[in-house]
């Protein structure tokens, strides 16, 4: 009895050695394993492919190799192949060291999603060689759309004191095959490449260059002239090339394996080439010209327009076409993946492919910026599996965005995908602890696109959470229902951008302020009046279809055929539009915000199902968020259809729940994000 007692005291000390607080995040396997792990070389990375595998492999002996054999070359530097068995003995073979770390982690994600069986025969490579985390983190460690506290990169105490969380960063990302980080905010601060910052970005990358991951910075345009105290920063000024050259030089000589630059000119306010009268390509190629000799690259931002009268959706696409072909070989377009910013549903932009002769790679946010922040559980695989998946028709069928970025269609020196990370100093590192599934599902999709996003929410859900399947099957369809229902209660049938203005959470389809930027104003998106709803962008409107190939300028082109849940970004269509469903658009509108209060509501009943399967830490932590996107999901639905309603004149079908908020309440509301981190918001 005494015994069973002492037994059972120990098992529970064991259980809260560690707090289920998400702080491990989808790596908290049983660390005690005593395996026998072998490797034919040495070095800082092979290390911790051989530790992770001594602490947690629960198997026969695994054997690293790297290998110089034809066949091993042919999986580039992150390939590998895993043989054997886990009960006799298990060989991993790769051409270089990332491959093995790469192959370490693969095998104990198997271990851990319960998924070895009987003889192991993988080959594994990735899509895109390089898979980046894009920080939008500012040196005061505020992060520009970020959700979850404060930056991770404590610049204050740097390059002297050395936050843990570099290494458990750096060890998350190598889990799932992420292999570079931007650490600053593309709206860049020019200190950044500063001597004493540059020092700082040096520990970093020491830190994390055992786990594969090299740092990159973004840069500001105007760094010669507000740093370097030249006259201007023109590009083809030949002081200014010095400038960056030396400034190259100067990382290079910290960070031998440093990544390169990510820019954002002329765009939102920041400087660039243009400033100058010198094109994109005039400012990429000279930053490129100076990186090259120490194999750095460029990825330069499409995400540019200003607010004239064309509709800002084209803009992109007509200002870098007329450079395809203009760009150095290291220069990499990176392009947002829909032609907006963001939206919970966008068409794919119709950039990809457009650019025959010019890199181009994808950028996906991973932070929640237009998704309800880290309040709303929205899993965000679908979405960015819908781009990648999304056939973009140039040179003919099949050309997908996937296979126009990853270099399987058209081979490239350079090859890329981003996604803007969701992490800061928060506990769970996301702020929701479903949120960590989309930043999981990014590295997993860039390592390989064609995944489900149902595979990467099981596997996702048995490492963070647990392998029981009573708990992982219903779990994975709540995560899998999330995007739509989103869709749904924010902004169904293509409707886009209609989020309160600056703070871009919950409704203001009314925002309009006089004076400001059109392009920034809700109404400019929607177009509501007394005839229909939506942005014309048919060949009688904008013709931004006609940015896209064919078959798809003329499907998307075509009110009849474009597909419904891009109607409105497309059509502005009448209110007695005669949908698939036999509704009048109106009637449409209605039914999908209601579902999409009901999905929310659904999430929250799936969720309490769950309740004994795990934690009651993390289980009443999502409760709580999710009883938040419920209540923002009704407030969504009043808000849009109440406002739409002053234009269709025509009543919300009686079958559909009655609006609980008046109107002119809503009107009113008005948060700073500030009220929305800190739970200081109420709706009347
Ligand atoms: C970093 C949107 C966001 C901005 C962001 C910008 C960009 O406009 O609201 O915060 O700036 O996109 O991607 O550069």
């Amino acid at each position: 009895m005494k015994k069973q007692l002492l037994t059972l005291l120990f098992s529970a000390c064991l259980i809260n050695a560690y707090a289920e607080d998400g702080s491990r995040l989808w790596l908290r396997a049983d660390t005690t394993a005593q395996a026998t792990v072998t490797a034919n070389r040495q070095s800082p990375v092979i290390a911790v492919a051989v530790k992770e595998l001594q602490t947690q492999w629960r198997g026969a002996p695994v054997q690293l190799l790297i290998a110089g054999t034809k066949a091993a070359q042919t999986l580039g530097s992150d390939g590998y192949t895993i043989a054997g068995n886990p009960q006799t003995g298990v060989t991993l073979t790769a051409a270089a060291e990332q491959g093995l770390l790469y192959g370490a982690y693969h095998l104990l994600r198997l271990q851990e999603t319960g998924a070895l069986a009987g003889n192991i025969n993988i080959t594994e490579k990735p899509g895109y060689e390089r898979r980046i985390l894009n920080h939008w983190d500012n040196l005061d460690r505020s992060i520009e759309r970020g959700y979850a506290g404060r930056s991770l990169w404590e610049w204050e105490k740097l390059p002297d004191t050395l936050s843990p969380r570099y290494r458990e960063y750096a060890r998350a990302n190598a889990s799932i095959g992420i292999n570079g980080s931007v650490l600053n905010n593309v709206n860049a601060n020019p200190q950044i490449l500063s001597g004493e910052y540059l020092a700082k970005v040096k520990a970093i990358a020491d830190v994390f260059r055992p786990y594969g991951i090299k740092v990159y910075l973004s840069v500001n345009f105007a760094s010669p002239k507000t740093l370097g105290g030249l006259p201007d920063a023109d590009p083809l000024n030949r002081e200014v090339i010095q400038w960056w050259k030396n400034k190259v030089k100067e990382i290079y000589a910290l960070i031998p394996d440093f990544g390169g630059f990510l820019v954002k000119a002329n765009s939102e306010g920041q400087s660039g080439p243009q400033d100058y009268g010198r094109t994109h390509a005039d400012g990429a190629n000279m930053l490129a010209d100076a990186l090259k000799p120490y194999k750095g690259i460029v990825m330069w931002r499409a995400f540019v327009y200003s607010p004239t009268s064309e509709d800002r959706a084209k803009q992109a696409y007509q200002e870098f076409v007329p450079l395809d072909g203009q760009f150095r070989d290291n220069v990499i377009i990176q392009i947002k993946n829909g032609p907006v910013d963001f939206q919970p549903r966008e068409p794919f932009s119709p950039l990809f492919g457009a650019l025959q002769h010019t890199q181009e790679m994808i950028e996906f946010q991973i932070t929640q910026e237009y998704l309800g922040f880290s309040n709303h559980l929205v899993y965000l695989a679908p979405l960015f599996k819908e781009t990648l998946d999304s056939d973009t028709y140039a040179g003919g069928q099949g050309a997908t965005v996937a296979k126009i970025t990853n270099g399987a269609l058209r081979p490239a020196k350079v090859t890329a995908i981003a996604g803007v990370a969701n992490t800061g100093d928060s506990v769970n590192w996301c702020g929701h602890h479903f949120a960590q599934a989309n930043w999981y599902a990014f590295g997993r999709l860039a390592w390989n696109s064609e995944l489900s996003a149902e595979q990467i929410a099981e596997e996702w859900l048995k490492m963070t959470f647990t392998a029981d399947e009573n708990f992982v099957r219903p779990a994975a369809d709540l995560m899998l229902a999330s995007r739509e229902a989103c869709v749904n209660y924010m902004m169904p049938l293509g409707l886009h951008h209609i989020f309160s203005f600056n703070a871009h959470y919950g409704p203001q389809p009314w925002g309009y302020f006089p004076g400001g930027r059109m392009d920034w104003m809700p109404v400019y998106y929607h177009k509501a009046d007394s005839a229909g709803v939506g942005f014309d962008r048919s060949k009688t409107g904008s013709n931004a279809v006609s940015q896209y190939f064919q078959p798809l300028g003329d499907l998307y082109g075509d009110i009849d055929r474009c597909p419904e849940n891009l109607l409105l970004w497309f059509h502005h269509a009448a209110w007695t539009h005669k949908m698939k469903s036999g509704n009048s658009l109106w009637d449409e509108l209605c039914y999908r915000y209601d579902s999409g209060v009901r999905q929310a509501r659904d999430l929250q009943k799936a969720w309490d199902r769950l309740e004994r399967h795990i934690d009651a830490e993390r289980f009443d932590q999502v409760q709580a968020k999710l009883q938040i996107q419920a209540k923002d999901a009704v407030w969504w639905k009043d808000a849009c259809l109440l406002y739409f309603q002053t234009f269709s004149k025509m009543p919300i079908p009686y079958e559909i729940e009655r609006p609980v908020h008046r109107l002119d309440d809503l009107y009113k509301v008005w948060f700073r994000q500030e009220d929305v981190l800190n739970n200081n918001y109420c709706i009347k």
